[in-house]
């Protein structure tokens, strides 16, 4: 479907990646454009991307006659709707899309959608390898980094994208060909009301899709289960623990393909990529692109020939027998539970941030008897000390440096050091990517000889 943006007076919200993407997209498409952000210029970066463009730029705070004058506002997904100038521009009956949205008026290649609490950037980058292994020119983006209405200027067979609750609140026609719901628990309870508005925005994935699309579903989260019961889609399952009989299951060391006659096997001895949860991803990544009728041989060696995206349990080092591992994407508890399983042992977690609501005495199992020390940083510190307190030692380090020289400090050797922060990075770094690549830096420059004891 096409939207006639030419000559409307849009106000862009949020000076971010998806805003100046917005900005560009709007302008080529002949719309009188405004971006609006709370920030200083001086502090938003890639402004630049605008220059020579007509943008009306109203920085440092959001003015409301803008918005009330406005025929259209684009919105950034990581602005609230219930900030003052939108409810202003609603109460004028102004209305508002969301960047997805804006996207999705334009594309028309088939989109392969996916959501969930966890595995979405792994997932989606998966599927994307596979694609494109198997010769098709895609667009893989959204949440993951390359914001959706980048591809309306790419000439691609297909669309890959990672959406978030909050892409996926603002959507209106986006219909997915297939949608995959990955896992649900808790997060970004700073943004919702409660854990089932959260839960609600990330079915909004579904409401479009008919019984000629295909819902790719966890079979063993049972609020996935309970929450896609009604929906119209096809549903094809997997299961990590094998109770399946049609659809993706992992039975021992292989991947079961039990769909439509086919039963086709894929040895897990060739994955690179480690941990339990990456075989559920794994498993989701196939899936679609089975459907869509890639030769089974071709998708799991592009799935075994991937090793893993930056800052999700990536080693950074070993130094006096001691590992250090960047997992600066594990931003919710549920993500460091999946982390920690991984390791049985001697751990130092360093963790921290900014608060997203979430119930840090979820961690303790996973601390207990596994981890030593658990260093604290940022404004969720004392929230957590308290929560995890009685599980293991802890610390609170006044800045990142100083919480990896603490670690460095008391580790044993043979024991790990992990960055798993269970919280997002906003009140220290710009982004988890930031974040990711200081601890890098600070553990690059450990010396490697240790102090003597
Ligand atoms: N802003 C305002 N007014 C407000 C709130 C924010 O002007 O009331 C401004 C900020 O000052 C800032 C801008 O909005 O300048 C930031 O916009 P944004 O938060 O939407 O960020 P983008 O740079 O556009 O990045 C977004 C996603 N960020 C969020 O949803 C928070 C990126 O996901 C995504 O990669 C990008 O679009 C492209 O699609 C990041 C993320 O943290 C990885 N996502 C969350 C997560 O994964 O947990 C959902
Ligand atoms: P997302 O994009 O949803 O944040 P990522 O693929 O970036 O997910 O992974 C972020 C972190 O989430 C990983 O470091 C890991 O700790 C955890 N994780 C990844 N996949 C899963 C999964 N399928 N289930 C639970 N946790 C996962």
């Amino acid at each position: 479907m096409n939207f006639d943006f030419k000559n409307k007076r849009i106000v862009v919200i949020g000076a971010g990646l998806s805003g100046l993407a917005l900005v560009r997209f709007l302008i080529e498409r002949g719309a009188t454009v405004a971006l609006s952000d709370l920030r200083d210029k001086e502090k938003i970066q890639g402004l630049d991307s605008l220059n020579g463009l007509p943008v009306r730029l109203d920085l440092g705070g959001h003015r409301l006659e803008l918005f009330e004058q406005a025929d259209l506002i684009a919105v950034s997904p990581g602005v609230p709707l219930d900030c003052e100038p939108l409810r202003r521009a609603a109460s004028c009956g102004i209305p508002l899309l969301g960047e997805v949205e804006v996207a999705a008026l334009e594309i028309a290649a088939p989109i392969i959608g996916v959501t969930g609490t966890n595995g979405k950037s792994t997932t989606t980058s998966l599927i994307g390898e596979i694609l494109q292994a198997w010769g098709k020119r895609v667009f893989v983006g959204g949440n993951l980094g390359t914001p959706l209405v980048e591809a309306c200027s790419e000439d691609v067979e297909g669309v890959v994208v990672e959406l978030s609750s909050f892409q996926l609140e603002t959507i209106d026609t986006f219909h997915p060909a297939i949608g995959l719901l990955l896992n649900l628990s808790s997060d970004h309870l700073d943004r919702y009301p409660d854990l089932s508005s959260y839960y609600q925005a990330k079915m909004k994935i579904f409401s479009n899709m008919t019984d000629r699309d295909f819902a790719v579903l966890n079979a063993d989260d049972p609020e996935v289960c309970k929450l896609t019961d009604d929906i119209k889609s096809k549903k094809v399952w997997f299961s990590a623990r094998g109770r399946l009989v049609d659809g993706m299951v992992r039975l021992g060391d292989k991947l079961v393909w039990n769909w439509d006659g086919a039963d086709i096997h894929f040895p897990l001895s060739k994955l690179q990529l480690s941990g339990e949860h990456n075989i559920e991803n794994a498993m989701a990544a196939m899936i679609p692109t089975l459907l869509q009728g890639c030769p089974a041989d071709r998708a799991w060696n592009a799935v075994c020939a991937f090793s893993g995206l930056k800052h999700r349990m990536q080693l950074v080092r070993s130094l006096n027998g001691v590992r250090w591992y960047n997992d600066s994407k594990g931003t919710n508890v549920g993500s460091v539970i999946k982390s920690l399983a991984g390791f049985s042992s001697a751990v130092t977690l360093i963790a921290g941030g900014k608060d997203k609501g979430g119930d840090y005495t979820l961690l303790n199992p996973s601390l207990e008897g596994k981890v030593d020390h658990l260093i604290l940083i940022g404004e969720a510190a004392q929230k957590m000390a308290a929560a995890c307190a009685g599980c293991c030692g802890i610390h609170l380090a006044e800045s990142l440096k100083s919480a990896v020289q603490l670690a460095y400090e008391v580790t044993p050797s043979e024991g790990a050091v992990l960055l798993s922060p269970a919280c997002s990075s906003f009140d220290m770094f710009e982004n988890f990517q930031a974040r990711g690549d200081e601890f890098e830096r600070l553990v690059q420059q450990l010396p490697a000889a240790r102090r003597a004891s």
